[in-house]
């Protein structure tokens, strides 16, 4: 695209000083169709872009629309508005585009979404330029470009390298509205699976991010009051024990050195975080591979990465071929790895996916059997929705073509711009079942699991009756935002299930928050984490 332009030929930051810099304010707009009042994880990239927006424009707009509508007022003309889209929200977003622009803002879209349809942004979205890739070094310049007149179409934000990666300004979260920070330590995932689009998107080779500026991150939340830390990471654990044996099984003595550096950097990390206060929690992604490597397993305990989730996706080898997974077990196998992580110490949130054209009516009962018998601690089933980007997408739009299926005019191979609540539940048709049989086959497992008896029986994983409280709570909270996510069809139950949510959500929130630290406010610089605490006169875990 010869509009395009691309970070590698620009400085870090152009300088921005002008009166018309501080004329303008910057808005950055996390769509959704749905607010609740509380979120549970912070959305990172509006934090990294609101740490990434030159100084000379002042502190940006923060809008997260999961916890309340954007007031479309705020804006005015003259002003930037940043909005950032993955597939599920482009729509509302698209929306927000169009009002901002007829009220003068100029529009900037970014994100997954835009990355993969960047046309669509500007036909549909009233965008007047398009961040493709990382925001981290591109935002500044584009803010610049806006703010001078000399805005481009297209701009080409790339992968950055992970020393470059913005560590996000949590200064600017809004307080008390969210359950869990969230900090990225890799970006990227060498694995290829079949509905997921990270590896084509990120790249296979993963992007570590220094120790240091992950652990000053942390540092800066926990005296926020955050204890509950999602690592926002495609794969937590980018280097296999199968990835190590195959490059010396091969003689390949460079990557075999690339590959034990990259391991060593997640040990040092995991170190490092054990380090902090004992009462972090911090949750992650992961491939179940960790499940055989005892000493990756060991340190993400003394991590205190009590959380993973892992994407388990079928259960039985017909389903994981369907989905390029044959790295995971099926069966008892499958049952045994899973048990591994409760073993050491690692909570499994089993994510599996209903729909895959080697599924059967029993695989239900036996999906939810597994995830009992596995002793997972939340589970997620998602309907396989092809999402672009993926394998799984082009094969299904190359398939089905321009005789593609139309709800509301619009078809299903652009099924994002569908209306949400016409949105279809399963968009390729199954073998042997019917949309409906598979949506509600869905729902029956949803329900089992996450029914009262089960999930109280499940809470004993929790030390104290409080936490076995906020478990009880969050996994309400998680099936009921569930709820509207695909299974539902009928809009009361949506908004039954929206209102549940919302209620739950407050007393949620105060189950997870923490005393805030303020007194490790100038320690940053200090030798060690483990030193700033006792500095800090805080008993929560004495030095040495
Ligand atoms: C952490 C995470 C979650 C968390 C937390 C979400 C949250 N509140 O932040 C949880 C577990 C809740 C989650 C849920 C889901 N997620 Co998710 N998630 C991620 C993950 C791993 C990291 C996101 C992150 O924080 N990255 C760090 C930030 C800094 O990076 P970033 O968001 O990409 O932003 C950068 C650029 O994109 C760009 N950018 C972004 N916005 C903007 C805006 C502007 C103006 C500009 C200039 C630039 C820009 O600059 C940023 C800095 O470089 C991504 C994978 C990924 N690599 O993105 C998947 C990912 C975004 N999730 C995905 C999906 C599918 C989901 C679910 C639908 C899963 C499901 N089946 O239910 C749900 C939907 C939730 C919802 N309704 O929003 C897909 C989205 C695919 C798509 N095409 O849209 C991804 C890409 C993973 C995948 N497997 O493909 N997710
Ligand atoms: S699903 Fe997970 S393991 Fe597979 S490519 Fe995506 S991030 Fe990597």
């Amino acid at each position: 695209m010869s509009e395009a332009v691309s970070v590698q030929y620009f400085p870090v930051r152009a300088t921005a000083t002008s009166v018309t810099a501080r004329a303008m304010s910057v808005h950055l707009v996390n769509p959704s169709h749905i607010s609740f009042g509380v979120g549970v994880i912070t959305p990172r990239w509006l934090f990294v872009l609101g740490a990434a927006t030159p100084a000379a424009y002042g502190p940006p707009n923060i809008v997260d629309e999961t916890l309340e509508p954007l007031d479309i007022h705020t804006v005015n003309s003259g002003d930037i508005v940043g909005i950032g889209i993955h597939t599920g929200n482009a729509l509302r977003g698209y929306e927000i585009g169009t009002a901002a622009r007829a009220r003068g803002a100029t529009v900037v879209f970014g994100g997954i979404h835009a990355t993969l349809y960047p046309d669509e942004a500007h036909e549909l979205g009233g965008a007047h330029a398009v961040v493709r890739g990382d925001g981290d070094v591109v935002w500044p310049l584009v803010i610049d470009h806006a703010a001078h007149g000399t805005l481009q179409r297209r701009y080409e934000g790339g992968r950055v390298d992970a020393d470059r990666f913005v560590p996000a300004r949590w200064d600017l979260l809004p307080s008390g509205r969210y359950m869990w920070g969230s900090v990225q330590t890799v970006r990227g995932c060498p694995k290829h699976c079949s509905f997921c689009s990270v590896w084509r998107t990120d790249g296979q080779k993963p992007r570590q991010r220094g120790v240091d500026s992950v652990v000053a991150e942390i540092i800066e939340l926990r005296r926020r009051g955050f204890r509950f830390v999602a690592l926002a990471d495609d794969n937590f654990y980018p280097v296999a024990l199968a990835d190590l044996a195959m490059a010396e099984r091969q003689g390949n003595v460079s990557r075999l050195e690339q590959l034990r550096a990259l391991r060593a950097e997640r040990f040092e990390l995991m170190a490092r975080l054990a380090e902090l206060p004992a009462d972090m929690v911090f949750f992650t992604q992961i491939t179940m591979e960790a499940a055989e490597d005892v000493s990756f397993l060991d340190a993400m305990r003394r991590a205190n990465i009590k959380g993973a989730l892992v994407g388990v996706e079928a259960v039985t080898p017909e389903g994981l071929k369907d989905v390029y997974k044959n790295f995971n077990e099926a069966g008892e196998a499958l049952v045994d790895r899973l048990k591994k992580f409760r073993e050491h110490g690692v909570y499994v949130l089993g994510s599996f996916i209903f729909g895959l054209p080697s599924d059967r009516p029993s695989t239900f009962e036996a999906t939810a059997d597994v995830a009992e018998r596995a002793e997972l601690a939340f589970a997620q089933f998602v309907m396989l929705t092809p999402y672009p980007g993926t394998v799984d997408f082009e094969a299904w739009e190359k398939k089905v073509g321009e005789s593609a299926d139309r709800v509301a005019g619009i078809p299903i191979t652009r099924h994002w711009l569908i209306p949400q609540a016409q949105r279809p539940k399963v968009y390729a048709p199954h073998p042997v079942m019917a949309p409906d049989e598979i949506r509600a086959r869905t729902q029956a497992v949803w329900d089992r699991f996450y029914s009262l008896r089960r999930i109280w029986v499940r809470s004993r994983c929790t030390p104290t009756l409080r936490a076995r409280l906020a478990f009880v709570l969050i996994s309400k909270l998680y099936r009921q935002m569930y709820a509207n996510t695909g299974i539902a069809t009928d809009s009361a139950r949506v908004n039954r299930a929206n209102r549940w949510a919302r209620l739950i959500a407050r007393p949620c929130r105060r189950l997870f928050v923490a005393r805030p630290l303020p007194a490790w406010e100038n320690a940053l610089s200090q030798p060690g984490p483990r030193k700033l605490f006792a500095a800090s006169g805080d008993s929560l875990r004495p030095e040495g």
